[in-house]
Protein backbone atom coordinates (compact mmCIF):
# COMPACT_ATOMS: atom_id res chain seq x y z
CA UNK A 1 0.00 0.00 0.00
CA UNK A 2 1.05 3.25 -0.95
CA UNK A 3 2.88 5.07 2.51
CA UNK A 4 0.34 7.79 3.88
CA UNK A 5 1.98 8.58 7.12
CA UNK A 6 5.29 10.34 6.77
CA UNK A 7 7.80 12.15 8.92
CA UNK A 8 9.11 14.89 7.20
CA UNK A 9 12.70 15.75 9.06
CA UNK A 10 14.40 19.23 8.58
CA UNK A 11 10.91 20.28 8.72
CA UNK A 12 11.26 23.91 9.49
CA UNK A 13 13.90 24.52 6.85
CA UNK A 14 13.75 25.99 3.33
CA UNK A 15 12.73 22.74 1.63
CA UNK A 16 11.28 21.67 5.02
CA UNK A 17 8.40 24.56 4.33
CA UNK A 18 8.17 24.08 0.88
CA UNK A 19 7.09 20.33 1.18
CA UNK A 20 4.90 21.16 4.06
CA UNK A 21 2.75 22.93 1.81
CA UNK A 22 3.14 21.62 -0.90
CA UNK A 23 2.83 17.66 0.18
CA UNK A 24 -0.60 17.09 1.52
CA UNK A 25 -2.28 17.69 -1.50
CA UNK A 26 -0.97 14.43 -2.10
CA UNK A 27 -2.54 12.99 0.37
CA UNK A 28 -0.07 12.08 2.63
CA UNK A 29 -0.53 13.03 6.68
CA UNK A 30 2.75 14.66 7.84
CA UNK A 31 4.72 14.25 11.37
CA UNK A 32 7.36 17.02 11.42
CA UNK A 33 10.40 16.87 12.99
CA UNK A 34 13.19 19.93 13.42
CA UNK A 35 15.57 21.01 15.73
CA UNK A 36 13.76 24.06 16.01
CA UNK A 37 10.27 24.94 16.85
CA UNK A 38 8.41 25.54 13.91
CA UNK A 39 5.60 28.52 14.06
CA UNK A 40 1.83 27.52 14.19
CA UNK A 41 2.73 23.95 14.25
CA UNK A 42 2.29 23.00 17.78
CA UNK A 43 2.23 19.03 17.34
CA UNK A 44 5.60 19.35 15.41
CA UNK A 45 8.16 17.46 17.19
CA UNK A 46 11.25 19.06 18.36
CA UNK A 47 14.37 17.40 19.09
CA UNK A 48 17.80 16.91 17.90
CA UNK A 49 19.14 13.69 15.63
CA UNK A 50 21.38 13.76 18.21
CA UNK A 51 18.81 12.02 20.44
CA UNK A 52 18.38 8.41 20.00
CA UNK A 53 15.83 8.04 22.41
CA UNK A 54 13.76 10.90 20.46
CA UNK A 55 14.42 10.02 17.23
CA UNK A 56 13.24 6.03 17.90
CA UNK A 57 9.99 7.39 18.86
CA UNK A 58 9.47 10.37 16.21
CA UNK A 59 9.53 7.42 13.50
CA UNK A 60 7.39 4.83 15.38
CA UNK A 61 4.07 3.83 13.64
CA UNK A 62 4.78 6.04 10.43
CA UNK A 63 4.74 4.39 6.82
CA UNK A 64 7.89 6.36 5.40
CA UNK A 65 10.59 9.22 5.69
CA UNK A 66 11.76 12.24 4.25
CA UNK A 67 14.86 12.81 5.42
CA UNK A 68 15.87 16.73 5.20
CA UNK A 69 17.08 17.48 8.59
CA UNK A 70 21.21 18.38 9.17
CA UNK A 71 23.61 20.85 8.26
CA UNK A 72 22.79 22.36 4.82
CA UNK A 73 25.92 24.02 3.63
CA UNK A 74 29.89 23.66 4.49
CA UNK A 75 31.08 23.57 8.62
CA UNK A 76 33.67 22.06 10.48
CA UNK A 77 33.92 18.38 10.08
CA UNK A 78 32.88 17.65 14.24
CA UNK A 79 29.89 19.40 13.16
CA UNK A 80 28.95 17.67 10.24
CA UNK A 81 29.59 14.77 12.08
CA UNK A 82 27.02 15.32 14.67
CA UNK A 83 24.30 16.53 12.81
CA UNK A 84 24.96 14.62 9.46
CA UNK A 85 26.71 11.63 9.96
CA UNK A 86 25.71 10.10 13.27
CA UNK A 87 22.57 12.02 13.21
CA UNK A 88 21.41 9.76 9.83
CA UNK A 89 22.73 6.67 11.24
CA UNK A 90 20.28 7.85 14.47
CA UNK A 91 17.27 7.75 11.83
CA UNK A 92 18.16 4.65 9.81
CA UNK A 93 18.86 2.33 13.04
CA UNK A 94 15.59 3.94 14.54
CA UNK A 95 13.72 3.14 10.92
CA UNK A 96 15.19 -0.39 10.84
CA UNK A 97 14.62 -0.95 14.74
CA UNK A 98 10.80 -0.05 14.34
CA UNK A 99 9.88 -1.53 10.68
CA UNK A 100 9.35 1.57 8.76
CA UNK A 101 9.86 0.42 5.17
CA UNK A 102 11.36 3.69 3.06
CA UNK A 103 13.57 6.63 3.40
CA UNK A 104 13.97 9.22 0.92
CA UNK A 105 17.40 10.58 1.67
CA UNK A 106 18.00 14.53 0.79
CA UNK A 107 21.30 13.82 -0.87
CA UNK A 108 22.89 16.76 -2.67
CA UNK A 109 24.81 17.63 -5.87
CA UNK A 110 28.13 17.96 -3.48
CA UNK A 111 28.42 14.31 -2.98
CA UNK A 112 29.51 14.51 -6.37
CA UNK A 113 30.30 18.52 -6.76
CA UNK A 114 34.09 17.38 -7.96
CA UNK A 115 32.77 16.07 -10.88
CA UNK A 116 33.11 18.17 -14.52
CA UNK A 117 29.98 20.07 -15.69
CA UNK A 118 29.05 18.63 -18.92
CA UNK A 119 30.39 21.12 -21.50
CA UNK A 120 29.99 21.38 -25.35
CA UNK A 121 28.68 17.46 -26.57
CA UNK A 122 29.95 15.97 -23.24
CA UNK A 123 27.00 13.58 -22.18
CA UNK A 124 25.23 14.00 -19.26
CA UNK A 125 26.33 13.39 -15.87
CA UNK A 126 25.11 9.63 -14.86
CA UNK A 127 23.60 8.62 -10.95
CA UNK A 128 26.75 6.12 -11.59
CA UNK A 129 29.58 8.77 -11.38
CA UNK A 130 31.48 7.80 -8.28
CA UNK A 131 31.48 9.84 -5.37
CA UNK A 132 33.42 12.82 -5.54
CA UNK A 133 32.39 15.45 -2.42
CA UNK A 134 32.91 19.11 -2.80
CA UNK A 135 33.05 19.78 0.89
CA UNK A 136 33.07 17.94 4.36
CA UNK A 137 28.68 18.53 3.60
CA UNK A 138 29.39 16.41 0.33
CA UNK A 139 31.25 13.65 2.10
CA UNK A 140 28.09 13.92 4.60
CA UNK A 141 25.52 12.92 1.71
CA UNK A 142 28.04 10.21 0.40
CA UNK A 143 27.83 8.33 3.71
CA UNK A 144 24.63 8.92 3.73
CA UNK A 145 24.09 7.27 0.37
CA UNK A 146 26.51 4.45 1.33
CA UNK A 147 24.76 4.13 4.84
CA UNK A 148 20.97 3.86 2.85
CA UNK A 149 22.53 1.18 0.44
CA UNK A 150 23.97 -0.41 3.57
CA UNK A 151 20.32 -0.37 5.52
CA UNK A 152 18.63 -1.88 2.23
CA UNK A 153 21.79 -4.69 1.36
CA UNK A 154 21.36 -5.83 5.08
CA UNK A 155 18.03 -5.08 6.59
CA UNK A 156 15.70 -4.64 3.55
CA UNK A 157 15.18 -0.91 4.55
CA UNK A 158 14.31 0.67 1.04
CA UNK A 159 15.49 4.35 0.23
CA UNK A 160 16.08 6.67 -2.30
CA UNK A 161 18.65 9.13 -2.55
CA UNK A 162 17.70 12.35 -4.15
CA UNK A 163 20.95 14.25 -5.03
CA UNK A 164 19.16 17.82 -5.19
CA UNK A 165 20.47 20.44 -7.17
CA UNK A 166 18.83 23.97 -5.84
CA UNK A 167 15.34 23.62 -4.96
CA UNK A 168 14.20 27.13 -4.51
CA UNK A 169 11.01 28.99 -5.73
CA UNK A 170 13.47 30.78 -8.40
CA UNK A 171 16.48 29.97 -9.81
CA UNK A 172 19.38 33.19 -8.84
CA UNK A 173 22.46 32.49 -10.21
CA UNK A 174 23.80 31.03 -13.99
CA UNK A 175 24.52 27.49 -12.56
CA UNK A 176 21.31 27.07 -10.82
CA UNK A 177 19.43 27.26 -14.43
CA UNK A 178 21.45 24.50 -14.85
CA UNK A 179 20.73 22.41 -11.54
CA UNK A 180 17.27 24.07 -10.23
CA UNK A 181 14.16 21.94 -8.98
CA UNK A 182 11.18 23.83 -8.81
CA UNK A 183 9.48 23.70 -5.76
CA UNK A 184 6.35 21.69 -7.24
CA UNK A 185 8.70 19.03 -9.71
CA UNK A 186 10.70 18.61 -5.92
CA UNK A 187 7.11 17.45 -4.72
CA UNK A 188 6.74 15.15 -7.43
CA UNK A 189 9.76 13.31 -7.47
CA UNK A 190 9.58 12.93 -3.05
CA UNK A 191 5.87 11.44 -4.35
CA UNK A 192 7.06 9.36 -6.85
CA UNK A 193 10.45 8.29 -5.00
CA UNK A 194 7.38 7.66 -1.73
CA UNK A 195 5.36 5.13 -4.21
CA UNK A 196 7.27 3.45 -6.86
CA UNK A 197 7.93 -0.13 -6.43
CA UNK A 198 11.04 -1.88 -5.54
CA UNK A 199 13.01 0.74 -5.50
CA UNK A 200 15.63 -1.02 -3.06
CA UNK A 201 18.71 1.96 -2.75
CA UNK A 202 17.80 3.81 -5.86
CA UNK A 203 19.77 7.18 -6.65
CA UNK A 204 18.07 10.03 -8.71
CA UNK A 205 19.07 13.57 -9.83
CA UNK A 206 16.99 15.63 -8.15
CA UNK A 207 16.10 18.69 -10.68
CA UNK A 208 13.02 19.68 -13.00
CA UNK A 209 13.29 19.23 -16.73
CA UNK A 210 15.92 22.62 -17.14
CA UNK A 211 17.13 23.32 -20.83
CA UNK A 212 20.40 23.74 -19.65
CA UNK A 213 20.27 20.07 -17.50
CA UNK A 214 23.97 19.05 -16.30
CA UNK A 215 22.53 15.91 -15.83
CA UNK A 216 21.01 12.83 -16.49
CA UNK A 217 16.92 12.23 -15.18
CA UNK A 218 16.85 8.52 -15.79
CA UNK A 219 16.69 7.06 -12.97
CA UNK A 220 14.30 9.85 -11.72
CA UNK A 221 11.86 9.31 -14.17
CA UNK A 222 12.01 5.53 -14.26
CA UNK A 223 10.37 6.10 -10.56
CA UNK A 224 7.57 7.56 -12.39
CA UNK A 225 8.66 11.21 -11.88
CA UNK A 226 7.44 13.20 -14.88
CA UNK A 227 9.04 16.70 -14.32
CA UNK A 228 6.87 20.07 -15.12
CA UNK A 229 8.94 22.34 -14.99
CA UNK A 230 12.03 24.35 -16.76
CA UNK A 231 14.62 26.98 -15.84
CA UNK A 232 15.13 28.85 -19.14
CA UNK A 233 12.36 31.46 -18.24
CA UNK A 234 15.04 33.12 -16.04
CA UNK A 235 18.19 32.61 -18.53
CA UNK A 236 18.04 35.54 -20.30
CA UNK A 237 17.80 38.06 -17.04
CA UNK A 238 20.24 36.00 -14.94
CA UNK A 239 22.83 36.11 -17.99
CA UNK A 240 22.86 39.45 -18.69
CA UNK A 241 23.33 39.95 -15.14
CA UNK A 242 25.65 37.58 -14.11
CA UNK A 243 27.93 36.99 -17.60
CA UNK A 244 28.38 33.02 -18.90
CA UNK A 245 29.52 30.28 -16.74
CA UNK A 246 33.52 31.07 -17.45
CA UNK A 247 34.89 27.33 -18.13
CA UNK A 248 38.68 28.34 -16.72
CA UNK A 249 36.96 29.13 -13.05
CA UNK A 250 36.82 26.17 -10.99
CA UNK A 251 33.71 27.19 -9.25
CA UNK A 252 32.20 27.49 -13.11
CA UNK A 253 33.75 24.20 -14.00
CA UNK A 254 32.41 21.89 -11.32
CA UNK A 255 28.77 20.65 -10.90
CA UNK A 256 29.33 21.66 -6.95
CA UNK A 257 29.98 25.39 -8.31
CA UNK A 258 31.28 28.02 -5.77
CA UNK A 259 31.20 24.56 -3.31
CA UNK A 260 34.48 23.82 -4.46
CA UNK A 261 36.29 26.83 -4.09
CA UNK A 262 34.14 29.07 -1.50
CA UNK A 263 31.61 27.32 -0.14
CA UNK A 264 28.90 29.03 2.27
CA UNK A 265 29.33 28.34 5.86
CA UNK A 266 26.51 27.12 7.93
CA UNK A 267 25.42 30.13 10.72
CA UNK A 268 25.77 28.27 14.14
P1 LIG B 1 17.88 24.14 5.80
O1 LIG B 1 19.21 24.40 6.42
O2 LIG B 1 16.99 25.29 5.49
O3 LIG B 1 17.07 23.10 6.69
C1 LIG B 1 17.68 22.08 7.45
C2 LIG B 1 16.87 21.91 8.72
O4 LIG B 1 17.46 20.85 9.50
C3 LIG B 1 16.86 23.17 9.60
O5 LIG B 1 15.54 23.57 9.88
C4 LIG B 1 17.61 22.74 10.86
O6 LIG B 1 17.07 23.31 12.05
C5 LIG B 1 17.41 21.23 10.85
N1 LIG B 1 18.48 20.53 11.58
C6 LIG B 1 19.82 20.76 11.49
N2 LIG B 1 20.49 19.97 12.33
C7 LIG B 1 19.55 19.21 12.96
C8 LIG B 1 19.62 18.20 13.97
N3 LIG B 1 20.80 17.82 14.48
N4 LIG B 1 18.48 17.64 14.41
C9 LIG B 1 17.28 18.05 13.90
N5 LIG B 1 17.15 19.00 12.95
C10 LIG B 1 18.28 19.56 12.49
O7 LIG B 1 18.19 23.30 4.47
P2 LIG B 1 17.25 23.05 3.20
O8 LIG B 1 17.70 23.90 2.08
O9 LIG B 1 15.85 23.07 3.62
O10 LIG B 1 17.69 21.56 2.82
C11 LIG B 1 17.03 20.43 3.37
C12 LIG B 1 17.86 19.19 3.11
O11 LIG B 1 18.06 19.01 1.74
C13 LIG B 1 19.26 19.24 3.73
O12 LIG B 1 19.61 17.95 4.17
C14 LIG B 1 20.13 19.67 2.59
O13 LIG B 1 21.46 19.21 2.76
C15 LIG B 1 19.45 18.99 1.42
N6 LIG B 1 19.66 19.70 0.16
C16 LIG B 1 19.02 20.87 -0.08
C17 LIG B 1 19.20 21.53 -1.27
C18 LIG B 1 18.42 22.76 -1.61
O14 LIG B 1 18.52 23.21 -2.74
N7 LIG B 1 17.62 23.33 -0.73
C19 LIG B 1 20.15 21.02 -2.27
C20 LIG B 1 20.77 19.77 -1.91
C21 LIG B 1 20.52 19.14 -0.74
C1 LIG C 1 23.00 22.25 -1.29
O1 LIG C 1 23.31 21.10 -1.02
C2 LIG C 1 22.59 23.23 -0.25
O2 LIG C 1 21.98 22.61 0.86
C3 LIG C 1 21.68 24.31 -0.81
O3 LIG C 1 21.57 25.35 0.15
C4 LIG C 1 22.22 24.87 -2.12
O4 LIG C 1 23.40 25.55 -1.89
C5 LIG C 1 22.44 23.75 -3.12
O5 LIG C 1 23.18 22.68 -2.57
C6 LIG C 1 23.15 24.20 -4.40
O6 LIG C 1 24.09 23.53 -4.83
O7 LIG C 1 22.73 25.20 -4.97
Amino acid sequence: PAPRTVLLTGAAGGLGTLMRELLPAYGYELRLLDLRPIEGEPDAIVADLADRDAVREAVRGVDAIIHLAGISLEAPFEKILGANIVGTHHLYEAAHEEGVRRIVFASSNHAVGFTPRPQGDDPLISVETPHRPDTFYGLSKAFGEDLAQFYWDKHGLESVSVRIGSCFPEPTSVRMLSVWMSPADGARLFHAALTAEDVGHTVVHGSSANTRLWWDLTSARALGYEPEDDSEPWAEKLIAEQGELDPENIAHAHLGGHFVSDPPIWPY
